[in-house]
This record gives structure tokens, sequence and C-alpha cells, in this order.
């Protein structure tokens, strides 16, 4: 592995929890503040503890905070804790959050039933602290390495953006997403322009690092206009234009292929231009043709290669 590799890649967690650079964060919930108190002081030593004394509380500190794991207490006023949970699940930024319910409440029927809902433990009260300790420590390693396969399977080791399959899954969301709603969709295809001649230049792993500069001024142009990028293949990217039509796609292809020209990495001798540019081509789904994601894909590649044909370092829409 070269340098550019180490400093992107994700480490696999450690199976110890004190080795973590990152501490873990645990959500203590129950409306007797006494239980909170012990809760936290049994936990303390484990990484970050907030808490909240009601249902309502829980949802907007699980909604900012993202907790790795929310204890939870099932009989509270206003909102209980099943209600709780059910609403974690329905909402995409908490669906993912690991659940224990910690309550007094013992009846097989309320164990199945916080299981159910999905929560993915069930302690009863009174509790051992040493139990509970134990099975939030298992479930705050498997919750890291969770974390960790998701990492390795979305996100591109080399350039730390999303990779290929993140990328299909999202633009066949964003396609489906915009017939349903009638809503525009544009996609832009970008390729550096004699990346070959950089790599036999400089080296590949210079050729990495350039590679990964270039995906980051991308990502971080694309943030300004919600575009979403991920690396397609090998010097090749490509961004998502949700609600965006064509004129506007032109627009932000734009300020994509500016972005890059303004980190100005000086490029090999043999290349064609002076400094590491890209080429853009991009196409915009047309509501009027019976067109497929997969017609609309190869418009932008056509005008990718008219981009590469007409002299590079510019945008084809
Ligand atoms: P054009 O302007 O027409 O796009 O020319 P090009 O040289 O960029 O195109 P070509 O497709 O001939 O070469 C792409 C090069 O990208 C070849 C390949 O070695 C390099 N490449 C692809 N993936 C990687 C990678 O992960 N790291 C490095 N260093 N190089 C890569
Ligand atoms: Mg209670
Ligand atoms: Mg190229
Ligand atoms: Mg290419």
């Amino acid at each position: 592995m070269d340098q550019t590799r180490q400093m992107t890649a994700m480490q696999a967690p450690h199976p110890d929890i004190a080795a973590w650079e990152q501490p873990p964060k645990i959500l203590v919930v129950d409306d007797e503040p006494l239980n909170v108190q012990v809760l936290c002081e049994v936990l303390a030593d484990f990484g970050q503890i907030s808490f909240a004394t009601s249902g309502a509380k829980a949802l907007e500190l699980a909604e900012r905070e993202r907790p790795d794991l929310v204890l939870l207490d099932v009989m509270m006023p206003e909102m209980d804790g099943y209600t709780v949970c059910i609403e974690m699940k329905a909402r995409d930024r908490t669906r993912d959050i690991p659940v224990i319910f910690v309550t007094a409440l013992g009846m097989d029927d309320d164990e199945a039933k916080g299981i159910e809902l999905g929560a993915i433990d069930y302690i009863t009260k009174p509790f051992s602290a040493p139990v509970v300790r134990a099975r939030v420590r298992s479930q705050l390693v498997l919750k890291r390495y969770r974390d960790y396969l998701s990492q390795v399977a979305y996100i591109d080791g080399l350039t730390g953006v999303p990779n290929r399959r993140n990328f299909d899954d999202r633009i066949d969301a964003a396609w489906r997403d915009s017939v349903l709603r009638n809503r525009p969709l544009s996609l832009a295809l970008i390729d550096i322009d004699f990346f070959k001649q950089y790599n036999d230049h400089y080296g590949h792993g210079a050729g990495d690092e350039c590679l990964t500069r270039v995906a980051g001024a991308l990502k971080t142009a694309a943030q300004a206009f919600s575009g979403f990028v991920a690396r397609y293949g090998g010097e090749e990217f490509a961004c998502i234009l949700e609600g965006t039509d064509e004129v506007v796609a032109a627009e932000r292809a734009e300020k994509l292929r500016a972005a890059v020209e303004a980190q100005a990495m000086v490029h090999a001798p043999t290349a064609g231009n002076s400094i590491v540019t890209v080429s853009v081509g991009t196409a915009a789904r047309n509501p009027q043709a019976d067109e497929t994601l997969r017609d609309m894909f190869q418009r932008a590649d056509n005008n990718l290669y008219a981009a590469k044909r007409l002299g590079r370092n510019c945008v084809i829409s």
C-alpha cells in the first residue's frame, strides 16, 4: 500500500473500545432522572454519554447527534419508548442507530414486541451493571464493524468519495424519483485529460495523489449545489444533479471543471495541457422522450467524447 492509500483507507475497528480514536456516543433515555444517573455512571468509561428524560427530546438528540447506541426506557409519559423506537426506525437519519430497551416491563410479550420493533437487545430492570456493560460493549463493537463494512462497500478506498456501487444505487433512486414526481434530473460525466501521461511522467503513486485531489476538488465544488460526486471508474467521475434541468446542469458542470483547473496541478510536459484539467459531458432527463436511464447515460457519454474531441478542459451539454 502506498502513502495515499494509507491516508484515506479506513482502518478496521480494534476490538477493544478503549483503543478507538473516536470514542462511541451513547444516548440514555429514561423519564426517571435517577435511572439516567445510574446508567450514565455504569457506562461512563465507554465514551461520550448524553441523556434525555422524554421521548421527544430523545428523538431530537438522536437526529442531531447520531449516537452509536440508544438505551431506551419503555414506560415514559407522553411518548413511550416503543413509539420512540418506531419513529427512529421510520426516519432516514436514525434508522440505523441500534436501540437497546432497558425497562421494568419483564413479560415475554413486552420483550418480543421490543425486538419486533427493531431493537437489538432487551434488558429488564433492575439490571446487573456487569451484564449491561457486557451487552453494551458487544453492541458498540458490532456497530463499529457495520460502519466499517458500509464504508468499505460504498466509499472509494483511494479517493474517499462514493464509489461506483454507491453511484449506481443513487442514480437508480434519483431516476425513479424524477419520473415519479416529474422533477428534472441531470448527470455530468467527468474524465481527467491526458491522465496516462501524468502517470507515465510522475509514476502511479503521484497519479493516485492527483486523482485524490481531483476527487476532493469536485466533491467540494458539488457541495455548493448538493451534487452527488462519485468515482465512476479509473480516472472518471460522475455527478448526479437532482432537480436540475439542462441549462443549470451546464452551469454546474462548468463549476466542476473550473474547480479542478483552479487546483493548478502541474501536468506532465508530454500532456496537451500545462495543468491537470477535466472534460465534462452532461445530459438531462427528457420527460417528453420515452428514454431509459441508460439512454441518458449514453448522451452524457457522447458529450464527454465531444468535449475530448473539441480540445478537452471544457463542458459539452
Ligand atoms: P484522455 O484525455 O483522452 O482522457 O486521455 P487519458 O490519458 O486520460 O485517457 P486513457 O483512458 O488513455 O488513460 C487513462 C489512464 O488513467 C490510464 C490509467 O493508467 C489511469 N488510471 C486509471 N485508474 C487509475 C488509478 O487508480 N490510479 C492511477 N494512478 N492511474 C489510474
Ligand atoms: Mg420510565
Ligand atoms: Mg482521461
Ligand atoms: Mg477515461
